[in-house]
């Protein structure tokens, strides 16, 4: 059954059993005290206002018997998948894996990479480690969602402009239609998830659409 929803620029059609939800990257490097987010200069506490809206969006995917995707961005503890020109980038408090007060950072396996409570992936659910800021650069996301006939995606996470903005570009390239929940994605720049949500949009929904969140769960509880 295709569900119809309100979104900008026009109406996102979908039919759950071919669409995924993919949360990028809530992790605590980027959304608690002490991690890569804060390293690097910024106030994380925007960030964790999110979180509740995502756990809500999960939560009726979940009951409605959708495809859960959750990425984290994370190196091999030899930071063999960093390249030099990730690691040695301006000047942050603490680098990719150095030692920091979750462990070390952006290393898979650490306390801090962990994702944030509350929005833990279940066992019957994807989760994608990935090296880069998008969701498909070395990792085998593409052929899962493949392999299960997924042809839509459904995100939220972030940071808006960063790792998921990058993640929907790479996705438009490979086929998949893209929505983004606006509440549900968050930057350490208003302005800059703003500019994001408008240049997804712009052009005739040249990457995607964006809806709020309770417009999703709306047309899910139909
Ligand atoms: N710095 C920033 O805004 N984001 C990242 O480094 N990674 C993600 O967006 N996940």
């Amino acid at each position: 059954m295709t569900i119809s929803l309100a979104a900008t620029p026009f109406d996102y059609r979908f039919d759950p059993p071919r669409t995924a939800l993919v949360i990028i990257d809530m992790q605590r490097d980027f959304i608690e005290p002490g991690g890569f987010g804060e390293s690097l200069g910024n106030d994380v506490t925007r960030l964790q206002r999110i979180v509740p809206t995502v756990r809500r969006v999960l939560e009726v995917w979940r009951a409605a018997g959708g495809l859960v995707v959750h990425t984290r961005e994370a190196h091999a503890p030899d930071l063999s998948d960093c390249p030099p020109a990730k690691r040695t980038r301006g000047n942050p408090r603490l680098r990719i894996g150095d030692a920091g007060p979750m462990g070390r950072i952006l290393v898979a396996g650490e306390p801090g990479n962990d994702i944030v409570p509350g929005l833990e992936p279940r066992g019957d659910e994807l989760l994608i480690d990935k090296p880069g800021k998008g969701a498909f650069h070395a990792t085998d996301l593409h052929a899962q969602l493949q392999q299960r006939g997924i042809t839509h995606l459904v995100f939220m996470g972030v940071t808006t402009e960063v790792c998921v903005q990058t993640s929907m570009r790479e996705a438009n390239d490979r086929g998949y239609e893209c929505l983004l929940v606006e509440d549900a994605t968050e930057s350490y720049f208003p302005e800059f998830k703003a500019a994001t949500l408008a240049m997804v949009t712009a052009q005739g929904a040249i990457v995607g659409w964006t809806a709020p969140a309770a417009a999703l769960i709306e047309s899910l509880s139909r």
